[in-house]
């Protein structure tokens, strides 16, 4: 009950921002984008994970409000970067639900002068499993007006591959699990078949948890066309994600 209450304070002050991590091309080695990832600056326990204070914020229905306020904030970062790097924010399943969710995400966009092309919404699968209908609606909306889509985790959720068949995304992000062991055999085979699989559908593939150069070099050889991870940069507050982008891989 105390995070709760001091959630709901700790939005209206501000504490709660987006921190950003660098998605890279993984054939050029140029930046590309940065995802947004939140992190509650608690004035007492210091910072606070989003695991722990999404759920609480999903919990008692502030979910929706404590987006559109990272949004805000997100679009007001993003005018300090160079014009073609995208922006790409995670989004509840709750959220999908919502039938105004388009109109209010371009609003938020227009208001905050970031072009619908620069974000990229990403959602996971177990986003889709709820209520399929109400997703391919809102995709759809988004898509229409520019917004790009990705489909997060790739793989860890179940019937991956019917959310590939049933709605066209303009990213995948394989999950780190996956590029852990990209290095063991059937590891490596999967990774290879998920990026061609990618490709085929006219998806390019993201690759998270790149922590090492061998995977990045793997990758970028299995045709991956992005990589993100902690190789490149961790998550880090917007007066420093910009200077600390290591593209020298
Ligand atoms: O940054 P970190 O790896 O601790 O993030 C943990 C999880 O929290 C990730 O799965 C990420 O998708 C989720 N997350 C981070 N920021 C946000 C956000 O602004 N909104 C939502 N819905 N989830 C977020
Ligand atoms: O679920 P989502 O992909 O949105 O979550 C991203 C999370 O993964 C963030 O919490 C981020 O801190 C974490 N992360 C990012 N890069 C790496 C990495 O290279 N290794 C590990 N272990 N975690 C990472
Ligand atoms: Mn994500
Ligand atoms: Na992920």
């Amino acid at each position: 009950v105390r995070l709760e209450s001091d959630l709901r304070a700790g939005i209206a002050r501000g504490e709660v921002v987006p921190f950003y991590q660098p998605i890279l091309s993984l054939q050029s080695g140029h930046l590309v984008g940065f995802e947004s990832l939140a992190r509650w600056r608690h004035p007492i326990r210091g910072i606070i994970d989003p695991a722990v204070f999404i759920p609480i914020a999903e919990d008692v229905d502030l979910i929706n409000d404590l987006s559109f306020a990272l949004l805000r904030q997100a679009c007001r970062d993003a005018r300090d970067w160079p014009g073609h790097l995208t922006l790409s924010i995670n989004i509840s399943p709750l959220q999908i639900r919502r039938p105004d969710l388009a109109i209010r995400l371009l609003q938020t966009l227009y208001a905050g002068g970031l072009a619908p092309g620069r974000l990229i919404l990403e959602i996971t699968e177990s986003a889709l499993v709820e209520d399929i209908a109400a997703a391919r609606a809102t995709i759809l909306s988004l898509r229409n007006a520019g917004v790009k889509v990705a489909l997060d985790d790739f793989g860890t959720g179940y019937s991956s591959l019917h959310h590939l068949r049933e709605l066209q995304f303009d990213r995948i992000k394989i999950d780190r699990s996956f590029i852990a062991t990209l290095d063991s055999f059937a590891g490596g085979k999967i990774v290879r078949a998920i990026v061609d699989l990618g490709h085929g559908l006219g998806m390019p593939v993201t690759a998270e948890g790149v922590e090492t150069i061998e995977q990045a070099d793997t990758l970028s050889l299995l045709g991956c066309a992005y990589g993100q991870g902690f190789l490149f940069g961790r998550p880090l507050p917007a007066a420093e994600a910009l200077a600390a982008v290591d593209t020298r891989h």
